[in-house]
């Protein structure tokens, strides 16, 4: 077709407002809102035919304004495209390059990919750049993903539970499946396509046999077909003891032959069914899963075993390195390198080991995982998590964009300048396999994360997972006029309060370098007191060991010596408390309670201060919000506002509870002019939730 010719077919076709679009500030429509108003005309002209063109096309006719000039929407091969000579190289199958050009002597926004998923990815970054107050004329916007594997992990268990989760039941309705294919799923593709994200595991790490079976992997196959032409493949967790289970061997052993047969016999059954199936994800041999640790083999040789299965299918094995033991007493900090750093180079090629963010677990704050510096020779994926099992559950406001970041920009000390996205997105040794998990906020709540705020969470991953190198602040400025518009009071007053909230959820609930000092099993709530649990590691006091003198685990060389698992600089800045960001002084060092600070508080009055700077920023928050209310919509304003409100409840509980605690272990008065506890110890620890959501079951 020649360039007049496309130009002449483009149709002018009226953009209509949705029926319900005052309904669709219930949070449904997260930051792909409609536009508020009837905008008349939009000139789309699509060139290719293929279902994710189609989707393209109809994303741009149903949520955009009126642009300035027309759209084509067209690959880069077509030779109406390719006579432009337009700089394609290097984006990949999914990079995308928008740009104002001339056809016929006509200005027109040309959305043009290497493939169609190029140009879905295109035209969600026309929309976004639209939605963020972006010109209409002149557009020049290049970009490839960085990070391969960008992909989210459901918890979601077969029951339609949530492990950790806090917006309702799972979205995938198992039971219904694979006849019924609520529209929502579709609704869930888009928003993942949205910001880039292309697989989803659709069920939880602490997998049932049961997924595996013929009805389930007929249920998996209707979400496949429905994410397809979105980008999206599907992935699934599986259990390791699943030939035993559903094939009734006698072994799990990945060294034995019928055990491998066993595996490959079920991919093949799984890619028959969904030819583009992405891979297995794998907990093993860590909280009572079972694993190739069980027959004294090796986490490669189970990877390995499995990755073999796929691999003539083109599919992928994400093996978790989160990995503990009861019957290892060592620093649970320390045993996931212990157990993987010798496997370095040992893996398949198409296996990638994922790595959660830090060496415990998600916690509000965590030093980098040390294994991003250890394992140059494996594709190492890092999992962050979305959903806030620490960080308040979904009623606390808590940004987790600077948390990701500040993991990913830091440095590993094992090259000069090497940083944890250089070793996630592959640059650093030339990985072909890279990745990024996020464990999902998703239910079935209608705001889809349990709040408005949560939301932005979700977004910041793919953002990320996209481009690890963006900033959490232009992500949440994104976020704040995409899901509330561009008000610069609602988008100044919504980016600051988010770019602190993290900080302060750190402070008023454990903040220098404090872990892990939830109540038990739901993680709701202060329990630093929590010392009777089976495993050491599960109670708090593990964590803090505090006592009359001093407080923090000593990880130098005087204690577990887990600073020696970092490389170079790293390992010698974490060496000693006075090079040890104070941030993470705890987590390294035991240090006195009359420690100096850098402020000139001693270390009991900083902690003290913290918790109260925690706990005004939330107020600060509320305030702040309040200051909003007219310019934001009734529905997402009120739940917002009462969120905050537990929020602050919440964050003085969390406060007080741990003072009485302090207090009581170092017989320190609180500094003069603070308030003290509302309640004493006993009150605090008589405080049961036994029906808190989104436990283990
Ligand atoms: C899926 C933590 C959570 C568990 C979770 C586990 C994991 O321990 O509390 O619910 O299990 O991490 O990441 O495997």
């Amino acid at each position: 077709m020649t360039s007049a010719r496309i130009w002449r077919t483009v149709i002018a076709i009226p953009l209509f407002l949705s029926a319900n679009s005052a309904a669709a500030e219930d949070g449904y429509a997260l930051w792909l809102r409609h536009p508020a108003t009837s905008v008349g005309q939009i000139n789309v002209k699509r060139l290719g035919d293929s279902e994710t063109m189609r989707i393209a096309e109809a994303e741009l006719r149903r949520d955009l304004a009126a642009p300035t000039q027309p759209i084509v929407l067209a690959l880069a091969t077509m030779p109406a495209v390719k006579a432009m000579r337009l700089p394609f190289e290097g984006l990949g199958d999914e990079g995308y390059l928008v740009r104002t050009v001339a056809i016929d002597g006509q200005r027109v926004t040309l959305v043009a990919g290497n493939s169609d998923r190029g140009v879905l990815y295109g035209t969600f970054a026309l929309i976004r750049h639209l939605a963020t107050g972006g010109s209409g004329d002149a557009i020049d916007l290049r970009s490839a993903p960085k990070v391969r594997l960008r992909v989210l992990n459901h918890w979601d268990n077969l029951d339609e539970s949530v492990e950790r989760g806090y917006a309702g039941q799972s979205i995938w309705d198992w039971w219904t499946l694979p006849d019924f294919r609520d529209p929502r799923y579709t609704d869930y593709a888009r928003a993942n396509a949205s910001i880039g994200i292309n697989g989803t595991v659709l069920n939880n790490v602490n997998a049932k046999a049961e997924s595996l079976t013929a009805p389930y992997i007929a249920k998996a196959a209707a979400l496949a077909d429905i994410f397809r032409p979105w980008g999206i493949r599907v992935y699934l967790s599986v259990k390791f003891s699943a030939p035993i289970e559903l094939g009734g061997l006698k072994t799990a052993d990945p060294r034995d032959p019928a055990v491998a047969a066993w595996w490959k016999a079920k991919a093949d059954e799984i890619y028959r069914t969904i030819p583009d199936f992405g891979g297995f994800l794998v907990k093993a041999n860590s909280e009572g899963q079972p694993g190739p640790r069980d027959y004294g083999a090796s986490h490669a040789d189970g990877a390995n075993m499995l990755a073999a299965a796929v691999r003539d299918h083109g599919g992928i094995v994400m093996w978790r390195a989160f990995v503990y033991a009861e019957t290892d007493p060592e620093d649970r900090a320390k045993q996931a390198y212990t157990e993987f750093k010798p496997l370095d180079g040992k893996f398949a090629d198409n296996v990638l080991v994922q790595v959660k963010n830090g060496a415990i677990d998600f916690q509000p704050r965590e030093p980098f995982h040390p294994l991003f510096g250890a394992m140059p020779r494996t594709p190492l994926m890092i999992e962050f998590q979305i959903t806030k099992e620490y960080l308040g559950f979904a009623t606390h406001l808590a940004y987790l964009g600077p948390l990701f970041t500040e993991t990913l920009d830091a440095k590993t000390g094992r090259k000069p300048g090497e940083t944890v996205a250089d070793v996630v997105d592959g640059q650093a040794e030339h990985h072909s396999l890279s990745g990024m998990a996020g464990v999902a906020n998703i239910g079935r709540d209608r705001d889809w994360s349990g709040s408005t705020f949560n939301q932005a969470n979700w977004y910041a991953f793919g953002r990320l997972a996209w481009d690890p190198d963006l900033s959490a602040e232009a992500i949440a400025r994104a976020w704040a006029k995409q899901t509330f518009g561009n008000d610069p009071q609602v988008v100044d007053t919504v980016t600051t309060m988010m770019m602190g909230s993290r900080e302060a959820v750190v402070d008023y609930t454990g903040a220098l370098g404090l872990a892990h000092l939830v109540a038990t099993s739901h993680h709701y709530g202060p329990g630093p007191w929590v010392a009777d649990l089976a495993r050491p590691e599960w109670n708090p006091v593990y964590y803090h060991r505090a006592d009359a003198t001093g407080i923090g685990f000593d990880r130098t060389a005087t204690g577990s010596n887990a600073v020696s698992q970092y490389a170079g600089p790293a390992a010698k800045a974490f060496a000693k408390a006075d090079t040890t960001p104070e941030s993470l002084l705890l987590w390294f060092h035991h240090v006195p309670w009359n420690r100096r600070m850098a402020n000139g508080r001693t270390l009991w009055g900083d902690l003290v201060a913290h918790y109260d700077q925690g706990v005004a920023y939330v107020a600060g928050m509320q305030r702040q919000w309040d200051g909003l209310k007219s310019k934001i919509d009734e529905e997402r304003w009120q739940k917002t506002a009462t969120y905050l409100a537990i929020q602050n409840r919440e964050a003085r509980c969390w406060r007080d509870a741990s003072l009485a605690y302090w207090m009581a272990v170092n017989h320190l008065p609180l500094p003069a002019g603070v308030r003290p506890p509302e309640h004493d110890l006993p009150w605090y620890k008589a405080q049961q939730f036994p029906l808190a959501p989104g436990q283990a079951h």
